[in-house]
């Protein structure tokens, strides 16, 4: 077992206050207010970050409003807007060891898992947007209901114009991705928050934007609370566009402040993701895709499979079998190379799943097994739980958790699963286990989520569209439908 050792390039970085970005200056705050940034897996104090006062939100809104409103941006063309893009991925690609290891110091993820699937899959979505930048096209219309006169009529796609990017703590640079590459894609001025546990690759992100081509002012980063920053982004006059993930309650709070100037706003929110398996289904391949889809990333994943139905008659041996691997799984720091599972993001975190765990005890839910916090190595452990035999009503089996914590449910052949599965607030997504395809099928048609995979759990791509029925959500990221919620579209009537 190998401990990781901070490489000197990061701890230059670390030794200074991770700063801001507005109209390509990189500063401190107007005050000079910092906020702490820790390393979940100690719990030790990383450095800090800047913290921006209301006049560093103004600036950076004002430099991305002039930007747009003098066309700086849309001023390249599609092909060199794109070869840009193309360019950010090659960096993220080229600095991968770097940003690895940064978003393993704050986020918590392990250097391998960032370094062989976030970081090429940001890459991807780069080079995705970038493709679409010279496809984004308007259409042209006949008239009807004027005769005897001659027009010429079509639709324009135009940047919405100034978007703030909203993004949590549990995919920091991924998130950003997907949200940045799209936003510049369609030819929007910028402004990214990232959460204040996770500020680092963000900060190298800009970086990588301004060297990359992406001229100054057209990305701005702001470092900061959500409550300040954030909000304020969401209710700025001057902010076009709010493209938020994170919680579906600070969800709603986005809602009433966009309504100001009803700017527009897409969100991506929690989820309470079923899995079904049903009798006929390669056994021992969904044990390992629930345990997959439940404990990668510690369950602090929008998508996990959090709620499991099994047809009754292979119940015990599906969640006896993730229990299984529950067990054996090594939990440790994301900085030890081998461990299977990584710490929780935060004191704060950690306590309100434990609390979760509790009422999941004190509900009559059976602990198969964890439950426990891991003490002595300092960050934020909590075993792989599962309980069984939970019902619909208990608050585990009702509310998004984002921990390691599965909930487990047998159902009979003859139960309406579907249905079952629906009785959920959440609709982000789902899985569905069989070898009948025609079941698979049917049963994908009614479940209400917006992504569902059959025999597999959270598999991403950039061109597989992404976001919530339900309270998870308005909109989608990824595929051409996140390009289009950065454009707004005109159609033009012309009298010939
Ligand atoms: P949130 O509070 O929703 O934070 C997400 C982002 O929004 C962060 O950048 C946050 O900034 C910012 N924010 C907070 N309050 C805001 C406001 N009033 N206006 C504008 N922006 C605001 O999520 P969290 O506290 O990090 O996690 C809480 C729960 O959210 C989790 O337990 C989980 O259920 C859910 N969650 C879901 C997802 C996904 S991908 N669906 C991701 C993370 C969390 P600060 O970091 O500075 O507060």
């Amino acid at each position: 077992m190998e401990t990781f050792s901070i490489s000197s390039a990061v701890q230059k970085r670390l030794d200074k206050p991770q700063p801001m970005l507005t109209g390509g200056d990189w500063h401190l705050a107007e005050d000079n207010s910092v906020s702490d940034i820790y390393n979940p897996s100690n719990g030790e104090i990383l450095g800090v970050a800047a913290s921006a006062t209301r006049a560093d939100c103004e600036r950076a809104i004002t430099a991305a409003r002039s930007t747009f409103d003098a066309g700086v941006w849309t001023g390249f063309t599609p092909a060199q807007r794109g070869k840009i893009l193309w360019r950010a991925a090659d960096l993220l690609e080229l600095y991968a060891d770097e940003i690895a290891e940064l978003e393993m110091l704050d986020a918590g993820k392990s250097f391998s898992g960032v370094r062989e699937g976030e970081i090429p899959f940001a890459a991807d979505c780069f080079r995705y947007y970038a493709g679409w930048c010279t496809k984004i096209e308007g259409s042209t219309k006949q008239l009807s209901t004027v005769p005897d006169q001659e027009f010429h009529i079509y639709t324009r796609r135009e940047p919405i114009g100034v978007a703030a990017l909203i993004v949590p703590w549990n995919g920091p640079l991924v998130q950003a991705a997907w949200k940045v590459a799209p936003a510049l894609a369609a030819g929007c001025s910028c402004i990214l928050k990232p959460a204040t546990e996770t500020p680092l690759s963000s900060v190298r992100l800009g970086e990588i934007l301004l060297e990359a081509g992406v001229p100054p002012g057209v990305f701005n980063l702001l470092l900061g609370g959500g409550s300040t920053v954030g909000q304020l982004l969401a209710e700025h006059p001057d902010v076009d566009k709010v493209s938020f993930t994170g919680s579906t309650e600070v969800g709603k709070q986005i809602i009433d402040a966009a309504r100001g100037n009803l700017k527009k706003v897409s969100l991506e929110l929690g989820g309470k993701s079923p899995v079904i398996v049903y009798a006929d289904a390669d056994i021992e391949a969904a044990i390992a895709g629930i345990a997959q889809g439940i404990f990668s990333h510690a369950g602090q994943v929008c998508v996990a499979g959090s709620r499991l139905y099994v047809e009754e008659s292979i119940y015990e041996q599906v969640v006896e079998g993730v229990a299984k691997i529950a067990r054996e799984m090594r939990v440790g720091p994301a900085t030890t190379e081998g461990m299977d599972m990584g710490p929780l993001i935060s004191q704060r975190h950690l306590t309100s799943v434990c609390k979760m765990v509790q009422a999941g005890i004190d509900s009559g839910a059976r602990l198969l097994t964890g439950g426990e916090r891991i003490e002595g190595q300092g960050g934020y452990y909590l075993q792989p739980t599962v309980f069984a035999d939970t019902k619909h009503g208990m608050q585990i089996v009702e509310e998004e958790i984002f921990g390691p914590v599965l909930v487990a449910m047998p159902f009979s052949p003859d139960a309406d699963i579907a249905a079952i599965a629906n009785a959920n607030a959440y609709g982000l997504a789902a899985s569905v286990w069989t070898r009948d395809i025609s079941k698979a099928h049917k049963t994908a048609a009614r479940i209400k989520a917006g992504i569902l995979w059959i025999n597999c759990h959270g598999i991403p791509d950039a061109a597989i569209p992404f976001g919530g029925y339900r309270q998870s959500g308005w909109g989608r990221e990824n595929g051409f439908e996140s390009l289009l919620q950065y454009t707004e579209l005109k159609s033009v009537v012309a009298l010939l």
